[in-house]
């Protein structure tokens, strides 16, 4: 029996229709990134951070300006692994009192380091080299896009039972300089400089379509 091509086009909307829909298939989002730390590392840094889902696709754009020349810049969504929504620290969050609100301290407010805006986000993988290096004048541009239901699973492996859920989370940006003096309180992690990981810069990220 023939099915007229038509029917079958209809038919092929009504069941491809359900499944765009699942993966969010149109959402906006944006994260305006306000300095921090001004004072201890001597930029007043800022940042527009956008992510755009589109079927599968989410294409990560982070604009950074005021940054630390010459430097690659760690960058990142935080979060709280049991989905609760995230908000940018203060100076409030200085619980040492040292001048200085760093990466430790951030937790209180803004929960973990989750995903890393590298060559690679899929991967998770937070200590790498592909973080994006700031120009002479220190600026940046990075734009990465990924595979929507990818970063999902790989999330999902390393936070069972979470998902992604953009707008509980908080846009970082880090690093200042290794010749920067920084009081010997400013706690960073692991063995990694506080050079390296001290926050700059802090969004929240909204859906605004
Ligand atoms: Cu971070």
């Amino acid at each position: 029996m023939r099915v007229p091509l038509v029917q079958l086009m209809i038919a092929a909307a009504i069941v491809a229709a359900p499944a765009a829909a699942q993966n969010g298939a149109h959402a906006d989002y944006v994260a305006h990134l306000a300095p921090m730390n001004v004072k201890a590392s001597g930029h007043s840094s800022s940042a527009l951070a956008t992510f755009k889902i589109r079927g599968d696709s989410l294409t990560i754009d982070i604009a950074a300006r005021g940054v630390a020349p010459d430097l690659a810049h760690l960058q990142h969504f935080h979060g709280f692994p049991d989905g609760h929504a995230s908000v940018c620290p203060t100076s409030a969050q200085d619980k040492n009192g040292d001048g200085v609100v760093d990466l430790m301290e951030t937790e209180a407010t803004a929960g973990t380091t989750m995903v890393p805006f590298t060559a690679d986000p899929v991967s998770m993988e937070i200590v790498v080299n592909t973080y994006p290096k700031a120009s002479a004048n220190g600026t940046y541009h990075y734009r990465k896009t990924v595979s929507l239901s990818a970063l999902e699973a790989a999330f999902g492996t390393k936070y069972p039972g979470q998902k992604i859920a953009l707008d509980h989370r908080v846009v970082f940006i880090h690093g200042v300089p290794a010749s920067t003096k920084l009081p010997s309180t400013v706690a960073s992690l692991g063995d990694i400089p506080a050079q390296v990981t001290i926050p700059i810069a802090c969004g929240k990220i909204e859906r605004v379509k």
